[in-house]
């Protein structure tokens, strides 16, 4: 059955892997999975086909026979599930991958997620100054919390999972503010998930994407 997901026409973040879309594509990269991709744009997004997929207005959604659903981690998931290479077997294991994998989205990602709001939506407003040590703080205690967790430990708990694929997709949020260059042990575990052969396909996939989508752009 052929998997559509959706991405970008042109992503804002020119191809360097930032739009959800590329932790979809690595995850389905990991399993061996083709996928086709049907890009959108800011407009086509809020339009009412979109809209029954995700009514959020969002990318990526992930279409397979009859089935269409939205959200990364709830696609990851799915993808995880029925095929094998991103969950342990075991129960207990397996339980233990699924709880990082929440906690990647919703307990590291939050504090990043505005971090890095804050730095491309808010740097000219009169706050900034004032807020951003304390939002750079709420980073770093998490990184901190993470790094000790973590220690020399190659992956999360045992082999590379998908809590693996989303913390790090998670973290590689604050690699253009260089806040990782302070947590080597969070830098290398980023840096051994970017060698993993099924993530750099995924990211030259989306960026030969947006190479191509701001070439239509540019011509249009
Ligand atoms: N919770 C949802 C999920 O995980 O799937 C969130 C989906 C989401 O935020 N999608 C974004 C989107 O569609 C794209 S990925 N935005 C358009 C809109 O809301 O109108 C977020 C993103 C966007 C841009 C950059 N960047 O340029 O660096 C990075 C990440």
């Amino acid at each position: 059955m052929t998997i559509t997901i959706t991405a970008f026409e042109c992503s804002p973040d020119r191809g360097q892997g930032l739009a959800r879309d590329t932790r979809v594509r690595w995850a389905l990269e990991e399993v061996g999975l083709p996928y086709q991709v049907r890009h959108l744009t800011f407009q086509t997004m809020k339009e009412a086909a979109h809209l029954a997929l995700n009514p959020f207005g969002q990318i990526p959604t992930f279409e397979e026979g009859e089935l269409a659903i939205f959200e990364t981690g709830a696609i990851i998931f799915h993808i995880a599930q029925n095929h094998a290479g991103l969950l342990p077997d075991e129960a207990n294991a397996r339980t233990r991958a699924v709880t990082w994998m929440f906690a990647a989205l919703n307990t590291v990602e939050p504090p990043i997620l505005e971090f890095s709001g804050m730095r491309i939506f808010e740097r000219d407003k009169p706050w900034y100054q004032d807020r951003m040590p304390m939002i750079e703080d709420r980073v770093r205690t998490r990184l901190d919390q993470l790094s000790a967790r973590l220690g020399d430990a190659e992956w999360l708990d045992g082999p590379f999972s998908a809590a693996d694929l989303l913390m790090i997709s998670v973290l590689l949020r604050l690699k253009p503010s260089g806040m990782l260059n302070n947590h080597p042990v969070l830098a290398a575990y980023v840096a051994r998930g970017e060698a993993r052969p099924a993530y750099q396909r995924a990211f030259e996939a989306q960026l030969e994407d947006w190479r191509m989508g701001s070439q239509r752009a540019a011509a249009s």
